[in-house]
């Protein structure tokens, strides 16, 4: 199993500090999308969402999106300390503050960003 990550963008570490309350070490590899690596091979062929993170499982599985990442990992292999909730109530709530944060707050600022702002445009972030 491999984690394909950037350590310095906001949805890789998510994923590093889940890794880290977690005390699990895995397999990394780093994928400089500053340098539009996520656009080349293999990574292109491996995740055509042309993003990191995300996870390679031993038998070819490709796993992206970091809260997906996290859960497979809780609940796979490593149930605790349980971040994802012990019950269906806590489940819920954990699960509507993700979507909360999410699509309220990091995709709208990240449209922002990618779209208005010259060094993420400059460093091929942009869509436009
Ligand atoms: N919803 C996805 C978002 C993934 C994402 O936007 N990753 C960014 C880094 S934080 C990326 O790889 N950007 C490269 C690009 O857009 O070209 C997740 O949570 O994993």
């Amino acid at each position: 199993m491999k984690l394909y990550n950037f350590s310095l963008a906001p949805n890789g570490l998510r994923v590093l500090a889940f890794l880290k309350e977690k005390k699990i070490k895995l397999n990394t590899h780093e994928v400089n999308v500053r340098d539009g690596e996520q656009f080349k091979e293999p990574f292109k062929s491996m995740n055509s969402f042309n993003c990191i993170p995300f996870l390679e499982l031993d038998d070819g599985t490709i796993i992206t999106e970091s809260v997906s990442i996290c859960r497979y990992l809780e609940e796979e292999y490593y149930p605790n300390p349980p971040l994802f909730g012990n019950s269906p109530k806590q489940r819920a709530q954990i699960d509507m503050w993700n979507r909360r944060l999410e699509l309220d707050c990091l995709t709208p600022l990240g449209h922002a960003l990618r779209n208005k702002i010259s060094f993420f445009c400059r460093s091929g972030f942009g869509w436009y």
